[in-house]
């Protein structure tokens, strides 16, 4: 190990088995980071629920009743802690480590790990994966943010949800651009992916493939089945397809042959993934204007930004397709998204923490 390696305890987050993609765009950006710090020879371990499945990565599995997921609460909901919970055990088990450790970090957009913060000696990294979404996550965000750029975000829009007024770091996102086979030439698809959940707004995305007579492939796990059946009902003829929960290997094969990956975010969504995996693809990306989705797109370049909730702006973006040059696509993603320009990303944050005195 090189004398300046870092040791690292990644904390994931408890909503699921990582693998399974319950954990959504944060276990796919964990997974990017835990490979990269890897690689430049830091030394890791992640704590995550058991079953938690990543390649090689080196997972300890704790195990526990997973969390309730956040985006399902309302703003005022008080914090709920399950019996036996995994993030309670995860924690457990952090504060038993924490001295074999230079820094802990945590993916978990819950509340314990920041009320737990001062309690532990060793200092504590908190990657924050989505924009505000409840009272007490507002609160104690804000209020471990006192200890200079321990808060992470991916994007500024993002950050902006929390009243922050202290300066908070940006990480953006990344891809392992290998896994990404540009495709010059589409067939007649278009393609959605993510969790299948009301916040994600598919519905939209299906309503624009039936106008636009273009069918729509539609990859991700279903997250609110209630929710994926009663879209099913609404557009019985929409030209859609559901292929599941793909591995990012299989997901790239279907996704690279589309004309358009269309981003539907009801909420302000915190980074979207799924963008850069598409222009990786040089696929365009055609997104409300909204969130992460409108800090990678760049308007008329890679993709369209489009008037939030307007299925009609996605119709007649759909239309101007031709106008993009798909190699743009993939150029972007090389520039601003590649694991290389994550990993430095990341680890200038860790070091930077690492300088204050905890
Ligand atoms: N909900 N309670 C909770 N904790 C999380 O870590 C969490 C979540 N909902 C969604 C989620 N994480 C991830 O899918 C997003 O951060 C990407």
């Amino acid at each position: 190990m090189p004398n300046n390696a870092l040791k690292l305890l990644f904390v994931s987050t408890p909503v699921g088995a990582l693998g399974t993609g319950v954990g959504g765009g944060v276990e796919l950006s964990l997974y990017n980071i835990a490979q990269e710090m890897l690689r430049r020879g830091h030394s890791l371990q992640i704590l995550a629920p058991i079953g938690s499945k990543l390649a090689q990565l080196p997972i300890i599995e704790i195990p526990g009743n997973v969390q309730i997921i956040a985006q399902i609460q309302e703003r005022n909901t008080p914090i709920m802690m399950p019996d036996n919970g995994v993030l309670a055990n995860m924690w457990e088990y952090a504060r038993q480590v924490q001295g074999e450790y230079d820094l802990i970090v945590n993916f978990a957009y819950d509340w314990l790990p920041f009320y737990l913060t001062p309690f532990f000696s060793k200092v504590i990294a908190h990657f924050v994966s989505m924009g505000s979404l409840s009272v007490a996550m507002d609160e104690i965000v804000t209020q471990v943010a006192t200890n200079p750029g321990t808060i992470g975000f991916y994007t500024p829009s993002q950050a902006a949800t929390f009243a922050l007024n202290s300066q908070c770091t940006c990480l953006s996102s990344g891809v392992d651009l290998s896994l990404y086979e540009f495709c010059p030439n589409p067939d007649n698809y278009l393609a959605w992916l993510g969790r299948i959940a009301p916040e994600k707004a598919l519905e939209d995305a299906v309503e624009a493939a039936q106008i636009a007579n273009i069918p729509l492939k539609i990859m991700g796990k279903i997250q609110d089945e209630d929710y994926w059946q009663k879209i099913c009902q609404s557009y019985p003829n929409a030209p859609i397809e559901y292929l599941g929960f793909l591995s990012t290997t299989d997901m790239q094969q279907q996704l690279r042959s589309c004309k358009a990956l269309l981003m539907t975010p009801r909420w302000i969504e915190a980074f979207g993934n799924v963008a850069i995996e598409a222009l990786a693809c040089g696929v365009p990306v055609i997104a409300y204007r909204r969130g992460g989705p409108a800090e990678i797109v760049i308007d008329g370049k890679t993709g369209f930004l489009v008037e939030p909730d307007s299925v009609k702006g996605l119709v007649s973006a759909i239309a101007r397709l031709p106008e993009i040059d798909r190699s743009n696509c993939r150029q972007s993603a090389e520039t601003d998204y590649s694991l290389e320009a994550l990993g430095d990303r990341f680890e200038n944050w860790f070091r930077f923490i690492l300088k204050f005195p905890h």
